[in-house]
């Protein structure tokens, strides 16, 4: 009898999981229902060290092992393990096979500037209609020239470069790889050819060595090491490479019906877009602000990082850290009482990326748009949701012009659906139906391409059906119509005064 179950682990900004994905059969001995159990979850929490903000590697690469050593010792028996990440992070490999220096995280101020000297060395268009990216200023080819231009030792001494997930993987397995949904997130990858961006990386001078040729989704990378599995007493599982970028193993996971759907991944990012089967490169995409990612199943995605929840979270971490600290679920609640359609921020503004003081860059913005600062949490809560659910009707509208389709709703995915009103702000913005589930999108996005790899499921579309038969979906119709209009023009008109001044 085929063993049915595997491991996923998702790490996501704020926090990592693992996850045991087990098969269960129906009367004719095909796949059935999708089980799953969490076994492990663990903050992520980074470090600023001098001057600089990494990733707490260590501890995560040991959160990642306590994972596997878990599923084993509460009976689970994985076939497989799949990683995971956030994108465009990366550790250094030195020749003898070690890390070198620790992780930056994408946060870090080193690229503050980059996107313009890069675009000036290497033009901007050509970047896009080569990469199919965005300008995110994080993508790793900036944080890469950010440590050119420091004439960065690393650099020097770096062997490899291997993407987080990739990375993880290596100090499990012991082979290096690197999996093609991450590749696409360095903006250093030719998304048309296929293949890495030699010219580019020779212009900016960074080392084309260093970069491996990517693998599909699906790709067995081997076992555990001896070492590993003797530190974990644990057997040898198998660690495949599944679509290790977090929004991908999402998308899987989306239980879309239609063709075409629109999909927003909501975690620490908001991740709104759809499913194509090639990157669209027009110049007005690149107006728009769209990426081409490429997905797991031969698929790119089509879609807009919108700074999401992250502006929560890090209202949350301040008010927690000033001890008064609150859950997302009495936050949410505060935010119900709260007034409607008082004031909006523009969730992407840059000064949100990483400002220390979240409420005080809130504040800074309501100054100078000339509106009034909320005066409670309840209030500056409910500023951040309704801000948020607006841009995503403004980035779902925009997505209609480029691909020329009319979405009839729209499927949200992971963490943040446990919002219920952010939920039903959306579909109120909207004006059509959110379907809401499954959370664990990512975990699950990663447990079908191992299921599909160690042959339990034969395709793609079988996973979806899975998805359908295993996890209810939440159906929020929109509500308020005309308030809802209203308050999209006058927030339109508000961005575009504001956003002609940044
Ligand atoms: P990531 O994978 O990026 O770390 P998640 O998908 O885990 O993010 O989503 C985290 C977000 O989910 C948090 O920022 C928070 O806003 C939201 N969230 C988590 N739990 C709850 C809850 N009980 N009620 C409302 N929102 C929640
Ligand atoms: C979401 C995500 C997103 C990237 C960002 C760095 O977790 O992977 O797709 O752009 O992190």
């Amino acid at each position: 009898k085929q063993n049915s179950s595997v491991l996923a682990f998702d790490l996501g900004a704020s926090s990592g999981r693992a996850l045991i994905g087990k098969v269960i059969p129906d009367e004719n001995g095909r796949a059935g229902r999708l089980e799953i159990t969490e076994i492990h979850r663990f903050p992520n929490i980074p470090v600023q060290m001098g001057n600089h903000l990494h990733w707490n590697f260590t501890s995560l690469l040991q959160d990642v092992k306590s994972g596997i050593r878990k599923a084993f010792q509460n009976g689970f028996h994985p076939q497989s393990y799949g990683i995971d990440t956030w994108g465009v992070d990366f550790g250094l490999i030195d020749r003898n096979g070690a890390l070198a220096g620790t992780p930056f995280h994408y946060r870090d101020r080193q690229t503050e500037g980059m996107v313009e000297q890069t675009c000036e060395q290497v033009g901007k268009e050509r970047l896009f209609a080569e990469s199919g990216l965005e300008f995110m200023p994080f993508n790793t080819i900036y944080q890469l020239n950010a440590m050119v231009k420091s004439n960065s030792p690393l650099l020097e001494i770096a062997d490899t470069l291997l993407l987080t997930p990739d990375l993880l993987h290596y100090f499990l397995t012991g082979r290096k790889v690197c999996e093609f949904t991450m590749a696409t997130t360095t903006q250093l990858y030719q998304v048309q050819d296929r293949e890495w961006n030699v010219k580019l990386m020779e212009e900016l001078g960074i080392r084309k060595s260093m970069f491996l040729d990517p693998v599909n989704p699906g790709t067995v990378i081997g076992p555990l090491t001896s070492e590993v599995c003797i530190e974990l007493d644990t057997p040898a599982i198998t660690g495949i490479a599944v679509a290790s970028h977090d929004t991908e193993s999402a998308v899987v996971a989306v239980p879309a019906d239609a063709e075409p759907f629109a999909y927003l991944v909501c975690g620490t990012w908001s991740l709104l877009g759809t499913e194509l089967t090639a990157p669209l490169l027009s110049r007005e995409v690149m107006e728009l602000e769209f990426s081409n990612e490429g997905g797991a199943y031969d698929t790119f995605q089509l879609l807009k990082n919108i700074m999401g929840l992250w502006i929560l979270q890090e209202c949350k971490r301040q008010w927690d850290a000033e001890g008064e600290s609150c859950s997302f679920a009495e936050l949410v609640k505060l935010a119900e009482q709260a007034p409607a359609y008082t004031v909006w921020i523009d969730p992407d503004d840059l000064r949100f990326m990483n400002p220390g003081n979240m409420t005080a860059a809130i504040a800074e913005y309501c100054r100078q748009t000339g509106q009034c600062m909320p005066e409670d949490k309840g209030g500056i809560v409910r500023c951040i949701l309704e801000s948020l659910a607006l841009r995503y009707r403004e980035v779902v509208e925009r997505m209609e012009r480029l691909t020329g389709h009319t979405y009839s709703g729209l499927h949200m995915v992971g963490g943040g659906i446990q919002n219920r009103l952010l939920c039903q702000l959306t579909s109120n913005a909207l004006g059509r139906p959110v379907w809401a589930g499954p959370v664990e999108a990512s975990a699950i996005g990663n447990m079908l391409v191992q299921l599909t790899a160690n042959g339990i499921i034969s395709s793609r579309a079988e996973g979806v059906e899975l998805v359908k038969r295993s996890f209810p979906i939440h159906v929020y119709q929109p509500e308020d119509a005309d308030a809802w209009n209203a308050a999209y023009d006058k927030y339109r008109e508000l961005m575009m005064v504001t956003r002609s001044k940044t």
